[in-house]
């Protein structure tokens, strides 16, 4: 695969696929593929970038404390560079993955994905990154493997959340094989055609836009393919809470709170709570994934 730097991204290299909402079919309003299930019944602010500034002061990095503010506050406290993902389990070529040797291999794009917290909080965010599968080819996934299995950085002098045993560090997240080689899902690697901020999962973070946030695992040093579903932090934490698959879906409540509605960030406290879409908006994508399946069972 060639390389392209992010800025020389034309339109055209942003809105080659079906997939993706893109930054033309929000200015125009024109989605009718993708997240038509949200362009159909939307207002133009359903569709609106969330600001730099709301993506990047608001969200949880539990490694830099418990806090919403906490990942901007201190997340410039961690190095990532140089930086590092071993790549391990079932695969052909198993090793050590030098980030900016996997980036000149690969294609950034741009996507704009819908985000979706289990809390019930929302936002569009314009990532720059390429597809988990192209960097599982790159390292050769055998027959045998099932899951990927994810692993952020442990790195308590600089990751000051890792000081307290508010999780079992490090974090550490999994997909099911398919899942994971879904055109959809996405290894982030900016965003705004910027390079990653630290807060957000620098250098490198995991995207799955039809699950809720947490799946979404940040600043990822290991991954590993298994013939295992692997555990995943909230559900080491709280299984009756967090379920290994993690869609998105208003019709399994959190035990807590209800996730039938959601409210976007940066519309203000009393803005109109919208309904929750199935799988985030993206079930035409992704629910043949799911056939068969109780999702109240794998929630
Ligand atoms: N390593 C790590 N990854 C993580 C988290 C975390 O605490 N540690 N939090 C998750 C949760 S709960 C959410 S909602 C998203 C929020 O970050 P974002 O807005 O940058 O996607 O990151 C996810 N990835
Ligand atoms: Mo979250």
């Amino acid at each position: 695969m060639a390389h392209r730097w992010k800025n020389d991204l034309t339109s055209e290299d942003v809105t080659p696929e079906k997939y993706w909402l893109t930054r033309r079919q929000i200015i125009t309003g024109a989605t009718s593929l993708g997240l038509g299930a949200i362009a159909g019944s939307a207002f133009a602010s359903d569709l609106e970038l969330n600001s730099w500034e709301d993506i990047t002061n608001y969200n949880n990095f539990y490694e830099f404390g418990t806090d919403k503010g906490d990942p901007a506050r201190y997340a410039g406290e961690l190095v990532t560079s140089p930086w590092s993902i071993e790549i391990g389990g079932l695969v052909e070529r198993p090793g050590v993955y030098d980030f900016q040797d996997i980036m000149s291999q690969m294609t950034v794009e741009e996507r704009i994905y819908r985000f979706r917290c289990v809390e019930a909080w929302s936002m569009v965010i314009p990532w720059n990154g390429f597809e988990l599968a192209d960097l599982l080819n790159l390292a050769g996934v055998q027959d045998s493997a099932e899951y990927v299995a994810f692993e952020t950085l442990y790195r308590p002098e600089q990751m000051r959340g890792q000081r307290f045993p508010t999780i079992e560090w490090p974090y550490v997240e999994g997909l099911r094989l398919d899942e994971a080689m879904h055109p959809l899902t996405l290894m982030a690697t900016g965003l705004y055609d910027k390079p990653m901020p630290n807060q957000n999962g620098a250098p490198i973070r995991l995207v799955v836009p039809w699950k809720y946030g947490f799946k979404s695992i940040k600043s990822i040093t290991k991954i590993s393919l298994t013939t295992e579903q692997p555990p995943t932090s909230w559900n080491k934490n709280q299984p009756r809470e967090y379920g290994f698959y993690s869609n998105v879906n208003p019709n399994v409540d959190h035990p807590r709170w209800s996730q039938a509605t959601e409210r976007k960030v940066g519309q203000g406290l009393f803005a109109r709570r919208k309904p929750t879409l199935m799988f985030n908006g993206y079930e035409e994508e992704v629910a043949h994934l799911y056939e068969g399946m109780d999702l109240t069972q794998y929630f």
